[in-house]
């Protein structure tokens, strides 16, 4: 069922690449009306379907403080001493229809007392704000391949199965998606972007389905259009692999993400793949 939705998907991803940039233009809106997990795990009502670019929900629903994640709040993380890892923007963006270039990085390290993580994050030439923002940043599913796509990211850091329909209400930061840093922190308006914040729910500890070893970052315009994206990569007291011993899901959307990325192939992440079974698929 998953397979249906999936290919039109990664069709107009390689078709997309044939632009300015190597993400430029983006691809049509396409219509979402199942379930996808950790984009919409729970189907709302009444539903007519909602559009998705590059996989995520263009327009959101309404905020629902009564809405629980399929697998229920995050728990608190208890985080490995010393261990810290970097995502470094690439010097070219995926999508420069913008015509700027975002630069920078984000840090994620264990928090002093090893509750939770010390997020930094310092991002520079954003797009016009007027047109293209405000800016949303996530922790996404699977790293970026060689070739730079950022659509091979696939979906949200959400080991919870919350999806992105509901927002995230930055209060109740446990029943948001793990990753979504910038609907627990806020979006970007600015052309330069600085936050240092620490979250409980995120891990630094490889293994760990809420860890940010072996994943990316994404920035998307507000469209939800992926603007440029990086790999988190260990800086000291880590490892780069996630996941090494989970196992994959029996569910059909597991095996066919996997072989249609190709993100197996990448040398060094290949179990990061697993995790598309259990969380998000694209955004
Ligand atoms: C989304 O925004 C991008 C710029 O970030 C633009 O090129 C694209 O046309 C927009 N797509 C839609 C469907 O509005
Ligand atoms: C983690 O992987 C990245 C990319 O392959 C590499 O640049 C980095 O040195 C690795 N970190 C460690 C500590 O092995
Ligand atoms: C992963 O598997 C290896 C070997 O099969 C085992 O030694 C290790 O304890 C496992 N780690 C976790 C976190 O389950
Ligand atoms: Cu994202």
């Amino acid at each position: 069922m998953h397979l249906a939705i999936l290919l039109p998907v990664l069709a107009a991803a390689a078709v997309h690449g044939q632009g300015k940039g190597l993400g430029c233009p983006p691809p049509a809106p396409i219509l979402l009306s199942t379930t996808k997990s950790g984009v919409l795990p729970v189907l709302p009502t009444p539903f007519s379907g909602v559009e998705t670019l590059e996989g995520a929900i263009m327009e959101k629903g309404p905020p629902n403080p009564d809405y629980t994640p399929v697998n229920g709040p995050a728990p608190t993380q208890s985080n490995p001493a010393g261990a810290t890892y970097r995502a470094d923007l690439p010097s070219t963006n995926f999508d420069d229809c913008t015509g700027s270039t975002v630069t920078g990085s984000i840090t994620v390290s264990s928090s002093s007392d090893g509750n939770g993580a010390a997020i930094s994050v310092n991002f520079e030439g954003l797009p016009d704000v007027a047109t293209y923002g405000p800016f949303v940043y996530h922790i996404h599913d699977l790293p970026v391949p060689a070739d730079g796509d950022c659509t091979a990211t696939l979906g949200h850091l959400d080991p919870q199965n919350g999806g992105e329909y509901y927002p995230c209400i930055p209060s109740t930061p446990e029943n948001c998606q793990v990753g979504d840093l910038a609907g627990k922190y806020g979006s970007i308006s600015t052309s330069s972007f600085s936050l240092d914040v620490t979250d409980p729910f995120l891990s630094t500890a490889a293994g760990n389905p809420a860890s940010v070893a072996g994943r990316s970052i994404v920035i998307h315009s507000s469209n939800t259009t992926r603007l440029t994206c990086a790999n988190f990569q260990m800086v000291s007291g880590g490892s780069n692999m996630t996941m090494p011993n989970a196992t994959v899901p029996a569910s059909p959307s597991a095996s066919s993400v996997v072989p249609a990325t190709g993100v197996g192939a990448v040398a060094g992440y290949s179990f990061a793949a697993v995790v598309a079974g259990v969380a998000a698929f694209f955004l």
